[in-house]
Formats: structure tokens, C-alpha cells, sequence
């Protein structure tokens, strides 16, 4: 058995898009990751309500394929509700939705819920922005061990956030909580880290989920990116989880899946 299994995030939204996940139908999606060996899929909902869990549920598994994690980005963007807005009504409503995440999370058996885009941005002032997170986090975290799920946080880079982009404020602000871990993607932390490979050793057995794109954030292998000693790290780490591919759909949806099963697999021992 593999210490690390593959995923890829595919969006299941209406109404709304981002450039690194997966858009397009769920079954042709699942067909192409289970023929090129993956072993689950990442779910990124842009609102956990419209979801219907049973059937999801039937459909991964029938191609043999687990839910890694639940990720959430796309209900920032189509809703503008964070767990930090300085709207106390935005922010009730983004608990509310994490809630249901969690729900979510449990019943696909995939017990992961990333906190991305949705922890908000600074907006009109930083340590209050932390502020209002860290209160959200805390209501989350207690919801989130009572569901045996854990909520994974994910430093972003800078052109995408002002709240929390370095690992080291990512590690501090998580290790105040029970249920909630780092997730390192190899992009952001690219853009931000001195040394992308010494973040890996350093965010150690903080790690709860492994986000992989490139440089250029293409598939793993079609950048500047060394995959084996990013794998070799991560393994060095203790961790056990799924490393899933994040990356831009190009030069098209078949091309980016290969490619990043055949940078990866061979290295996930
Ligand atoms: C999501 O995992 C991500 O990496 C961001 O770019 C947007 O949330
Ligand atoms: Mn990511």
C-alpha cells in the first residue's frame, strides 16, 4: 500500500469558476482519474446545500475512487461569505456553510475540509481580520472534532490574499486549535517560502492535506519544480494523506491528468 495516494480537485458549482479546478462533467472527470490510476477525487462545492451527498457517494465510489477532501474556495467567489468578514451577518453565514462542509466531509467519508480563499482578506485591518478568524476558527474547530473531521489551512500567496500567506503565521495560528492542520500547497508556498523544500521538512507533522501544482502552476512535471525532493520531504514528514493535484487545465483537461499521474506516481512509494 502507497504511504501517499493521488487526487485531483474538480469543482461541483454553479455560477461560478476558478482556473485550477476541474470543470467539467462529473463522470467523464471521474472515467479519466481512475483510468490513469488516481486514487480519489477532491471535491471543491460552492454550496454544500445543493449537494446531493448519496449520490455523489455512489458515483466516486463506482469508479473506485475515494473523496480525499472538500474544499471550499469556490463559495468565496460566489458568495463573498469568509470567516472573517467584518459583516457580522457574512460571517455567520460562512460558518454556517462550513458547517455544512463538515457535515459534508463526514458523510463522503473524506473527513477534510480545507479553509482557502474563504478565511477572507484583511479588509480594513489586518489584526482584526485575525481576529475574526481566529473567533470563527474556534467555533469550527469544536464542530469539527464532534464530525471527526479536520479542517485543513491553507497559507495562499500574496496576489490572492493579505490574511495569512507565510507557513510559519499559518503554523502559529493552527496549533491554537485540536482539529485543524496546515495545507501546504506547493504553488503558494513557491511564491512566499525562501526554500519551497526546507517548508516541506518545516511544516512537518503539521501537514493534514498536500496541494501540487507546479511553478507555473501547470501539472506537476510541467515546471521548474523538483518532485522528488518535494515527495521525498513530504514522506519525511511522517505524513499519510493524498497529495492532490491543484493545477491549471492546460493544455487540456486529458494532458494535465496524465502528466501529473506520471510525475507522482512512480514517487508516492
Ligand atoms: C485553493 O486550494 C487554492 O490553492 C487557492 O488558490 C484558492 O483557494
Ligand atoms: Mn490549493
Amino acid at each position: 500500500m502507497p504511504r501517499l495516494k493521488l487526487s485531483a480537485v474538480h469543482a461541483l458549482a454553479k455560477g461560478v469558476e476558478f482556473y485550477v479546478v476541474i470543470k467539467a462533467p462529473l463522470e467523464e472527470v471521474l472515467g479519466r482519474l481512475q483510468s490513469y490510476g488516481y486514487d480519489g477525487v477532491e471535491y471543491n462545492i460552492s454550496n454544500p446545500n445543493e449537494v446531493d451527498v448519496s449520490e455523489l457517494k455512489r458515483k466516486t465510489k463506482s469508479y473506485g475512487l475515494e473523496v480525499s477532501a472538500i474544499s471550499t474556495g469556490l463559495s468565496y467567489l460566489r458568495y463573498g461569505y469568509s470567516l472573517s468578514n467584518p459583516d457580522t451577518n457574512a460571517r455567520s453565514k460562512a460558518i454556517e456553510f462550513f458547517k455544512k462542509y463538515i457535515e459534508v466531509a463526514e458523510k463522503l467519508e473524506a473527513y477534510k475540509v480545507v479553509i482557502g480563499l474563504a478565511r477572507g482578506k484583511c479588509e480594513d485591518n489586518c489584526s482584526n481580520a485575525l481576529r475574526r478568524l481566529r473567533e470563527s476558527l474556534k467555533v469550527l474547530d469544536k464542530y469539527a472534532g464532534e464530525h471527526s473531521v479536520i479542517l485543513v489551512f491553507e497559507p495562499l500567496n500574496r496576489y490572492e490574499t493579505d490574511l495569512v500567506n507565510r507557513l510559519d503565521d499559518a503554523i502559529r495560528l493552527v496549533s491554537r486549535y485540536e482539529n485543524i492542520k496546515i495545507l501546504f500547497d506547493t504553488f503558494h508556498m513557491m511564491l512566499e517560502e525562501k526554500d519551497v523544500y526546507d517548508a516541506v521538512l518545516r511544516a512537518g507533522n503539521s501537514i493534514g492535506h498536500f496541494h501540487v501544482a507546479d511553478s507555473n502552476r501547470l501539472a506537476p512535471g510541467m515546471g521548474m519544480l523538483d518532485w522528488e525532493k518535494i515527495i521525498y520531504r513530504l514522506l519525511r514528514t511522517g505524513y499519510t494523506g493524498y497529495v492532490s493535484v491543484e493545477s491549471r487545465i492546460e493544455p487540456d483537461l486529458d494532458t494535465m491528468l496524465r502528466i501529473s499521474a506520471k510525475t507522482l506516481k512512480p514517487l508516492l512509494m
